[in-house]
């Protein structure tokens, strides 16, 4: 059993896969605090997790044609600024299940809680990247990443960003060695793992072995086979992975996570919380949340947390606390979140439906019971 060797995992995620290990946390200690718990963190691992001494841990660092390639211990790495952000992480799938609801997707059934935030240290790549001797160039370029966790042929979990983004001191794109002040736990990639702020999770790859520019993406199957996005209308027959481009930066989100579908509110005042996020930096600007399925609506209040202009790279927090309606049996809670380009989220998962279920950001909806 290839996953024999797999960390001891918090009893309190919800399990979606158990070999490789994919868990997300109940939605209700999702936004208990801003920053996620390292044991509750969700999991999104499509290998076994390799187990990395430390010691003789390293980074190799392809240099460019005629330079130098650098090979980094650990305290090679500690010896770059060490830089600090928190920074939301989201996977593509991310509410899967609600666009499995309308129609069979493929991948795994993620509820609300494919995302979480992290306080998290590294050094810079673009610092990395200068001290081998890359630069910014002209012509088209990617850094593409390598795990050090492989399958039985070997094949390493592997994904690019553009260089650009890369050796933008202000996109802070980070080789992180703590999450949280801590080591980064084994399931988050110990000990060393990409943060991309504002994109995708997928691009986050974690146990980092090796990175180099290239003129092309990452020849990886995630790079180029998937957490990609299609028309409704493609399906698994008719599906060119060639024709769109991979998913970098992610739409605006948002989810409410308490109360529980199905649950029982009493009457009198009800509150509602979320979480909202946006990729590429863009801030949230507001939350707005409705009793009645959309007919009326009502402002969240927004958490006090810093949002530097394009640089928002992690969520906010809302609540909502509102009279219940007289009379009402039933509430149907609906939430959806505006970043600062003024993006919104679309009403209805069937004009996003895509093959793949990812980037499922329709308005939330949860449909609870008035107490008598
Ligand atoms: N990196 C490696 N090496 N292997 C992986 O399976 N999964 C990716 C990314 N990096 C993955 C990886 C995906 S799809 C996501 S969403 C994030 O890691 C999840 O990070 P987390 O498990 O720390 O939440
Ligand atoms: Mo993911």
């Amino acid at each position: 059993d290839p996953y024999a060797d797999d960390p001891i995992r918090h009893p309190a995620l919800k399990v979606n896969s158990q070999r490789p290990f994919n868990a997300e946390p109940p939605s209700e200690l999702l936004t208990e605090n801003y920053i996620t718990p390292n044991p509750i963190f969700f999991t999104r691992n499509h290998l076994p997790v390799p187990n990395l001494d430390p010691e003789t841990y390293r980074l190799h660092v392809v240099g460019p044609p005629g330079g130098q390639s650098l090979s980094l211990s650990l305290d090679d790495l500690y010896q770059f600024p060490k830089h600090e952000i928190t920074v939301t992480l989201q996977c593509a799938g991310n509410r899967r299940s609600e666009m499995t609801q309308f129609k069979e997707v493929r991948g795994l059934e993620w509820s609300t809680g494919a995302i979480s935030t992290a306080h998290w240290a590294g050094a810079r790549l673009c610092d990395v990247l200068a001290q081998a001797g890359h630069q910014l160039c002209e012509t088209e370029a990617h850094v593409c990443f390598e795990g050090l966790d492989s399958d039985p042929t070997g094949t390493a979990y592997g994904a690019s960003i553009p260089l650009a983004r890369a050796m933008d001191p202000e996109a802070e794109v980070l080789l992180a060695y703590e999450m949280n002040g801590q080591p980064l736990p084994r399931d988050h990639g110990f000990p060393v793992r990409v943060v991309v702020p504002g994109v995708v999770g997928a691009r986050h790859v974690k146990w980092l072995g090796k990175l180099s520019v290239e003129p092309e993406e990452s020849y990886s199957h995630w790079q180029r086979r998937d957490y990609k996005g299609f028309s409704p209308s493609v399906d698994w027959d008719t599906v060119d992975f060639d024709s769109a481009p991979s998913i970098q930066e992610l739409p605006v989100q948002s989810a409410i996570t308490e109360p529980k579908d199905g649950e029982t509110v009493e009457s009198g005042e009800v509150t509602v919380k979320g979480y909202a996020w946006s990729g590429g930096g863009r801030a949230v600007i507001r939350v707005d949340v409705s009793l009645d399925g959309g007919l009326t609506w009502q402002v969240a209040e927004l958490d006090e947390e810093e949002q530097r202009p394009r640089k928002a790279w992690a969520w906010r927090l809302w609540q909502l606390q509102a009279p219940v309606p007289a009379g009402k049996k039933e509430l149907n809670i609906v939430c959806k979140a505006v970043d600062d380009s003024y993006n919104v989220q679309p009403d209805t998962v069937a004009p996003i439906w895509n093959l793949r279920g990812v980037l499922s950001n329709a308005w939330h909806r949860v449909h609870v019971h008035v107490h008598a």
